[in-house]
């Protein structure tokens, strides 16, 4: 039976709900900084959330705005690189932090010894800020952005290269993430995956998600459980010793 050796967390909508107040906010305002008249409006944007990858997503909507490929070629580098940009200054105006639980849980995780990962489709230009401002105590052991692989989730490679760099097997991690595209990379990896949901992910297809809930809960506000599919006995608080069933459930 395997031990836990690490927690593989994903970022936006997983540790931080990042992405309708705060990418979506982004990519509005770097827009109208290039004068463009797109506007991402929300229920708009949590469908593009499907393309992973903020320049795969505005190739893919300028694209179907008419765009040719050249322009996109030019015009996308820029526009994401000013968005992201505006998605840094939002995080040091503080506008973002983690989820209610998740706190608690990379401490336990922390103090327990076992190794934290994150693994990321968002670029590194804005992850460490970000991680750095709401998570400043917690020491990541490996953090895989999307700039560092060729293939973005739900391809496994981001999983890959975190299970390599810490220098462990599929069966000594769990993942942990928001969406359909974020658990099928970790599924494919080979990694037993929590998923946390939220505003945009509730509906999405988590067939082969360990355990689903809506949050990682605390004591006084647990979360819902949607899904125990090991029997983990889960109340509602994602607690490490939660995190340890799943795997010792081989
Ligand atoms: C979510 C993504 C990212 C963000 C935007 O990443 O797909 O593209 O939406 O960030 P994850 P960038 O859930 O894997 O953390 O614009 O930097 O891509
Ligand atoms: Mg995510």
């Amino acid at each position: 039976m395997s031990e836990l050796q690490a927690v593989v967390f994903d970022v936006d909508g997983t540790l931080v709900d990042s992405e309708r107040h705060g990418h979506r906010v982004a990519f509005n305002r770097a827009f109208e900084k290039f004068e463009l008249p797109h506007r991402w409006d929300e229920d708009t944007y949590g469908e593009l959330l499907r393309v992973t990858g903020g320049q795969r997503r505005l190739h893919h909507y300028l694209e179907g705005q008419g765009m040719d490929g050249d322009e996109r070629e030019r015009l996308v580098p820029e526009l994401h690189a000013r968005k992201s940009e505006i998605f840094k200054e939002l995080v040091e105006e503080g506008r973002l932090d983690l989820r209610p639980g998740a706190a608690r849980l990379l401490s336990e995780i922390q103090e327990a010894g076992a190794s934290l990962g994150v693994v990321t489709t968002g670029s590194g230009h804005w992850v460490e800020a970000l991680l750095g401002r709401v998570a400043a105590s917690v020491d990541f052991d490996v953090m895989v952005f999307g700039d560092d692989v060729e293939e973005r989730k739900p391809d496994p490679e981001a999983y890959e290269v975190a299970l390599d760099r810490l220098g462990l097997g599929p069966a000594q991690a769990v993942a942990v993430e928001d969406s359909a595209e974020g658990l099928q990379s970790a599924l494919s990896a080979g990694l037993r995956c929590v998923v946390v949901v939220n505003g945009y992910t509730a509906e999405h297809d988590l067939s082969g998600a360990d355990l689903v809930l809506d949050g990682f809960g605390d004591d006084d506000t647990p979360a819902q459980v949607v899904v125990d599919s090991h029997g983990t006995g889960c109340d509602g608080v994602v607690r490490l010793e939660t995190l340890q069933k799943l795997v010792g459930a081989g």
